[in-house]
């Protein structure tokens, strides 16, 4: 029966109810329903219907109506769970999602989520961070509404000595989506960033909780700078950091790239689960930044100089030192 009420109730009902009339919608640009129809199936009146447009339309989502049927014309840039599964094509990662206007750090909360027990590929994704954290205590720099920052939570049945792979696993996810998507190439700057023109354009931060013979859950968590214009970046940044927009010229869709990285990803890392990192190798190294130059690799107080041979088979970097071969599992890499 129609309610009668001209209110839509409480955010949770708006949402549940905006959930509802998408799905109807067809949850895709051009499929459309029938007014009386869409009334009739969410079981409100009219003016709800109007009210329940204009909250859509304050979300980005642009609602047209003719001929008694309303389509849906525009999904704006938002990063928000409609909007992602608009655009998602995967079957585990981004399945469940938690969205967020604002976040200390998409890391933490999924952190909190996991121990909770939030299933494999639960997606955290939040418009802006007030707390994005890097490795070692250092702050990601995560404004509001022109990056992709978020988390997803993995639960990879695997030795927790494989897990850091996955920070190169996702690099390898990242260079492949901003080629196939901007059409502009990023290297992976070993062992967790990815690089356009040799600035900062994303940084992953891998956190793992396991006993010593299993892996609990992985926290993978991603910050992409997309939109940003160079005035956003503080000036400690300005000359290492980048985005898309800045190297592209051309502002990008967050949730479809969102989309388009989690399917990308979802794709190695069911293989990774198989088979380790060895397959990825030889196409992390060849989308490598820095590869064959002299570099300093900085591991806790220690540092070590030589020319960046390559990869193992495990993923670890391969120095060519005075002394011989070097092999590092973590560390911070700079140009010497
Ligand atoms: C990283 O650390 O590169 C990992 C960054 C991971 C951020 C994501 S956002 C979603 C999730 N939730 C979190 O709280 N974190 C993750 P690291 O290699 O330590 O690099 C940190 C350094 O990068 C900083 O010290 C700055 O110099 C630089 N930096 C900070 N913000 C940046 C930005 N937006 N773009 C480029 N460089 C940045």
């Amino acid at each position: 029966m129609t309610n009668p009420s001209t209110t839509l109730g409480t955010r949770k009902d708006q949402v549940e109810l905006a959930d509802e009339f998408l799905t109807l919608l067809g949850d895709r640009i051009g499929v459309g329903i029938e007014i009386v129809k869409a009334e009739k199936k969410l079981e409100i009146s009219s003016t709800q219907l109007k009210r329940l447009m204009e909250l859509l339309g304050g979300w980005g989502y642009k609602i047209k109506e003719s001929d008694g049927r309303l389509n849906l014309t525009e999904v704006g840039d938002f990063v928000n769970d409609f909007a992602i599964r608009h655009y998602l094509k995967t079957k585990v990662l981004g399945q469940r999602i938690h969205s967020y206007q604002s976040l200390g750090s998409t890391n933490n909360t999924a952190w909190k989520l996991a121990e909770e027990g939030a299933p494999e590929g639960t997606l955290l994704v939040a418009d802006r961070q007030t707390a994005g954290r890097g490795r070692m205590g250092r702050n990601w720099h995560s404004p509001p509404r022109v990056g992709l920052w978020f988390s997803l939570v993995l639960r990879p049945e695997i030795a927790p000595s494989r897990a850091p792979g996955l920070s190169l696993l996702s690099a390898l996810a990242l260079s492949r989506t901003i080629q196939s998507v901007c059409k502009i190439e990023a290297k992976i700057k070993w062992p967790n960033d990815c690089q356009i023109a040799g600035k900062k354009t994303a940084g992953i931060l891998t956190e793992l909780s396991s006993e010593l013979d299993r892996v609990n859950f992985v926290i993978v968590g991603i910050g992409l700078n997309v939109n940003q214009t160079k005035s956003h970046f503080p000036s400690a940044l300005k000359s290492k950091a980048t985005s898309l927009f800045i190297e592209t010229k051309k502002k990008w869709h967050r949730a479809e790239l969102l989309a388009s990285f989690l399917q990308e990803f979802e794709g190695v890392y069911i293989q990774f689960k198989k088979e380790g990192i060895g397959p990825f190798i030889r196409e992390i190294e060849r989308r490598m930044a820095l590869l064959g130059q002299r570099i300093k690799l900085s591991v806790g107080k220690e540092t070590v100089t030589g020319k960046a041979a390559g990869l193992d088979s495990d993923g670890a970097l391969l120095l060519e030192t005075k002394s011989g071969l070097y092999r590092a599992i973590s560390g911070e890499v700079l140009v010497v």
